[in-house]
Formats: structure tokens, C-alpha cells, sequence
């Protein structure tokens, strides 16, 4: 233990409060800020493991994404910019809970189990939003990994998609851009002004767009890649966070969740809009209507555009590719029956979080997956790149395939690969309307959402609900499926799931129907079958 004394006695500066247990969830830890220092020292120590035990650089996000101001919040990113590894989420609960007194034996535990070897070396990237808290939060991220002699870059505010690209370029030599903020801009922006050349005659208002930024990480990341878009998409930037409080009354998850518009955000009749959430990894579009209504385009409707637009593409450049779209048991019955039914693409649901998603998509040549609340990307295997590389080289291709494989080529390289990335997604969106000269009513009309309503429910213990079948049936407590089985049957094309939340203490109730009255009191009756 002797080579650890330096890990000990810079823990003593990040005490545990006694008897805090928290878990690493679907989005890694979250909780109140003023809880987590001992938790960010703690993923320093075990992001540095993570490194030595990879031979690649690892990430470090402070971030409590959509969470009120006061939360915060920490994921680690794997080497390809992915979610960590399953078995290292438990390692991280382990660390996160050990006392004081036992925290190097927990160390040297997960050493062992591991086996690592100390002597590699190890570096960590970390990343931060804009909370008040993340500043000394990070801080203790850099006492860990320093602790353990790692090596550390500190990139500071960064949305938590661009640390997910800078640590695949990383690990990556650069195959998949260069690993500055900068980079990132810059193939970003190239990809998109190059697909924008294909839709060469669109209007000012055409590259308008209304951009809430939660008043976060986005916003500023935004006004920072504005330069980069010379003009082909022009931003009107509101909840900057000049003014206003982080995620309060604006962001994705609150048009979302509300499913009405953010606050602060001035909106034209029928003018494109859209929201990040306070980490920039998740995005929704939305506009209202002459006679005032509010339509939102969510994850369902951005996963349904982009899966259309690449299967036209594949089609085009008669690559023969397969195409599924992943959703989970929150995607609206309307867009699952419209991709099946009509796009005819495989339609696949797996538990709610992006690593589940992100693993299904990965078994298919490409892999469309959005969670309803507007978390999402496309994945394209390598041979599905390789074959799109080689046709875009071909010779003997005629104009339409050139055409449409140099689309997908350039789309390829629009798209974060690693996670849901606000940002990235915006520009394909904008890109695709533009190539396919469709509006957000145009794109709003594909098909109709079912009205559906969520609410959270207070319980004491909400693990007592336990589920099979991607989350849409209830195995335990006794009885709940089949109560819920029973009030479904009273509404017309109803669907209605609970759901432990893997990041507050609710349980979730999800209900849909043909009218919002229905599904409103189907979610309610729901909810009351909860308690
Ligand atoms: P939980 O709290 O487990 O429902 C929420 C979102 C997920 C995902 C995670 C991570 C809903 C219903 N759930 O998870 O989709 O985004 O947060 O941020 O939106
Ligand atoms: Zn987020």
C-alpha cells in the first residue's frame, strides 16, 4: 500500500460525507453538486486505471446535463469516445462508496480483478459544462489522476459530445479528426458547407433558425462555431446564458417533457426552432403555427428524417446496405408503425440509455438511434464505410450514384459517431432539409404523433418496479402489469409502461392514446396503480 500513501492523503482533502451511497447510473453519477467531491477525486483515480488498463486515453465529463443548476454530475468516456465499459460502472460505484479507511483496498481491488499494470502510463481528458459547481468539481478530477501520477489534459468548458470526439481522435491517431475543439469546428463545418453546396438556391430565411442553448455549454460552443458556417446556417441564439439560469424553463428536456416552448425564446409563426439541453448532447426542433399550435419534431421525428434521407441515399448509389432504427419504449407508436409499415427499415427497442442504443446500432451495417427525447446519432459499420469510400473513388459511377454516395460521404463525416451530439445533429437536420428542399411543416407531416403524456411518481423505494422487455412491462411489484394491462384496454391505440429512472429517485409512467385527454388520464390512472 506504501506506493498509494500520496492517493491517501490527497483523499483526505476530498472526504466522504459518512454514509452517502450513490451509483453510477445511466448517465454515470448525479446528484447535488455540494455531494460530489469526493466522487470526482475518486473517478480521477479510477479514469487512470481505466487508462493504464486500456493503453488509451480516457475521458472525464462534469456534467449533470438537463439536471437543475445546483446538481452536477460525471461520466467516463471509453476509448473509441463510447459510454464505459459495463463491468466498470460497478468499479465506479465500488470507489464512489468506499469509506475513507478502505478506500485503497478497494483501489487495489479493482488492480487486481483488472490487472493492471501500474507502470503503463495513463492519461485522462476531462471535460466541463457551465455550472457554478464544475469548476472545482474538475479540479478534483485533476487531484485524482495526478495522485496516481496519470498525465491530463484540461480542456474546461466543452459540450460533452466534443470531449467524446476528442478522445476517439485521440485514441485514434487523428483517423477520425485532430483532437482540439477546433478540429472539431472545422470538420464540421467542411462536411456541412459541402452537403449545403447541394442545395445551392435556399433563401436567407430558409438558413435562419432559432437556437435555445439552455443557457449552457451549447450556446457558447455555438456562438464559438458560428464563424466556421459562413453563413449557410444562420443562428438566432437565445437562452445564451447572459441572463438566465441554466436549463430553467428552457432546453430540450423541458420542450420535451412540457411539450410546450422554451421561455426567453422569441418565435415566429411557422419559423424553424430548435432546443440543446444544458450538455449539448441532446437536441429537439420545434415551431408553432399560424393558429398558434406547437408542433415538436422530437427524437422519434429526427430519428424517422435522417433514416429516410440515408435509405434514398443507399437506394441512389445502389449500395445494398442494411438500415435499422433503434428506439426505445418512450418512441411514439406513430413513428415505430411509420418506419416499419412504410419506410419498411427494421425497427429495433432496447432499454432506455444511450449505451443500450448505441450497442444495438452497432450490429447493423448502419445504425440510426435517437431516444425520443432527442439523444441520438448514426453509426456506420466499417464496411459500410469502406464500400461508401471505395464507390466515392469509382471511376465508372455514373452522376446520380456520384451524387449520392459523395452525400454519404460527406453526412458520414457530419456525424459524431461517439454519442448524441446536439450540435452535429442540428447540422444534419439542416443539412437534409436543404437537400431535400423540405420545411419543418414538410418534415412535421410525415406522420402524426399519438398524444402521450409522462409523469413522475414519488414511491419510497422505486426498485421494487422491476421490468422485462426493453422496459415495457412491469415483472414486479405483483399485480402492476396486470392493472395497467386493464387500463390500457379502456382507451383507444393506448400503450402505457412504468419505469424506475436510472438518474432521479421516480418512478417514470409513460402513457399514449388517440386524443391527449386520454392519454393524460391513462397516465394519471397509471400513476395512481403506482403508489
Ligand atoms: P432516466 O432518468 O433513466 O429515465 C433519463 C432519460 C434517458 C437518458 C438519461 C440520461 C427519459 C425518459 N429518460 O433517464 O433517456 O437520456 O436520462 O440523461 O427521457
Ligand atoms: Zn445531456
Amino acid at each position: 500500500m506504501a506506493q498509494f500513501e500520496g492517493v491517501f492523503q490527497k483523499s483526505k482533502l476530498h472526504p466522504k460525507p459518512g454514509g452517502l451511497m450513490l451509483q453510477y447510473g445511466t448517465a454515470g453519477f448525479r446528484a447535488q453538486a455540494k455531494h460530489l467531491d469526493h466522487i470526482m477525486f475518486r473517478m480521477g483515480l479510477l479514469a487512470t486505471l481505466r487508462s493504464k488498463k486500456t493503453k488509451s486515453t480516457i475521458g472525464v465529463m462534469v456534467t449533470a446535463s438537463h439536471n437543475p443548476e445546483e446538481d452536477n454530475g460525471v461520466k467516463l468516456i471509453d476509448p473509441m469516445g463510447e459510454m464505459v465499459a459495463a463491468s466498470w460502472e460497478d468499479h465506479a460505484t465500488q470507489l464512489a462508496n468506499a469509506e475513507q479507511e478502505s478506500l485503497l483496498t478497494e483501489l487495489e481491488n479493482i488492480i487486481e480483478k483488472e490487472t493492471i499494470d501500474m507502470n503503463e502510463p495513463a492519461s485522462v481528458y476531462i471535460g466541463k459544462d457551465t455550472r457554478p459547481s464544475s469548476g472545482s468539481l474538475s479540479q478534483a478530477v485533476v487531484d485524482g489522476v495526478s495522485s496516481l501520477g496519470g498525465k491530463f489534459h484540461d480542456y474546461g468548458l466543452v459540450t460533452t459530445p466534443q470531449l467524446h470526439y476528442m478522445v476517439c481522435c485521440r485514441n485514434t491517431n487523428g483517423c477520425y479528426g485532430s483532437a482540439t475543439v477546433e478540429g472539431y469546428y472545422q470538420k464540421l463545418s467542411h462536411a456541412f458547407l459541402q452537403l449545403t453546396q447541394n442545395a445551392p438556391n435556399r433563401t436567407d430565411d430558409q438558413k435562419r433558425l432559432v437556437v435555445d442553448g439552455a443557457n449552457g455549454i451549447g450556446a457558447l460552443k455555438m456562438r464559438e462555431m458560428e464563424a466556421f458556417l459562413r453563413s449557410e446556417l444562420q443562428v438566432v441564439l437565445s437562452n445564451d446564458g447572459s441572463r438566465g439560469k441554466l436549463n430553467h424553463l428552457c432546453g430540450a428536456d423541458h420542450v420535451k417533457v412540457q411539450q410546450k416552448p422554451p421561455e426567453g425564446l422569441t418565435m415566429g409563426a411557422g419559423e424553424r426552432c430548435c432546443s440543446f439541453d444544458g450538455d449539448a448532447d441532446r437536441i429537439v426542433y420545434y415551431y408553432t403555427d399560424s393558429d398558434g399550435r406547437f408542433h415538436l419534431q422530437d427524437g422519434d421525428k429526427i430519428g424517422t428524417l435522417i433514416s429516410t434521407y440515408l435509405k434514398e441515399l443507399l437506394t441512389q448509389a445502389g449500395l445494398d446496405l442494411q438500415i435499422a432504427v433503434v428506439q426505445t419504449a418512450y418512441a411514439n407508436g406513430s413513428s415505430t408503425r411509420y418506419l416499419e409499415d412504410v419506410m419498411k427499415v427494421t425497427v429495433c427497442c432496447t432499454k432506455t440509455g444511450v449505451k443500450h442504443l448505441h450497442h444495438a446500432a452497432q450490429q447493423y451495417d448502419i445504425g440510426v438511434y435517437f431516444e425520443a427525447n432527442g439523444h441520438g446519432t448514426v453509426l456506420f459499420s466499417k464496411a459500410a464505410q469502406k464500400q461508401i469510400l471505395e464507390l466515392v473513388k469509382d471511376p465508372n459511377a455514373n452522376d446520380e450514384k456520384k451524387r449520392a454516395v459523395k452525400l454519404l460521404d460527406n453526412t458520414i463525416n457530419l456525424i459524431n459517431q461517439t454519442v448524441g451530439d446536439a450540435i452535429s445533429d442540428m447540422l444534419v437536420i439542416e443539412a437534409v432539409l436543404a437537400i431535400r428542399g423540405m420545411s419543418v411543416q414538410d418534415w412535421d407531416a410525415i406522420y402524426t404523433d399519438l398524444p402521450n403524456r409522462q409523469f413522475k411518481v414519488k414511491v419510497s423505494d422505486r426498485c421494487v418496479i422491476d421490468t422485462t422487455d426493453a422496459e415495457r412491462r412491469a415483472v414486479t411489484p405483483v399485480g402492476l402489469q396486470e392493472a395497467i394491462d386493464s387500463l390500457v384496454k379502456k382507451y383507444k391505440q393506448a400503450r402505457a409502461f412504468v419505469r424506475p429512472s436510472g438518474t432521479e429517485d421516480v418512478v417514470r409512467v409513460y402513457a399514449e392514446a388517440d386524443t391527449q385527454k386520454g392519454a393524460d388520464s391513462l397516465a394519471h390512472e397509471v400513476s395512481l396503480a403506482v403508489y
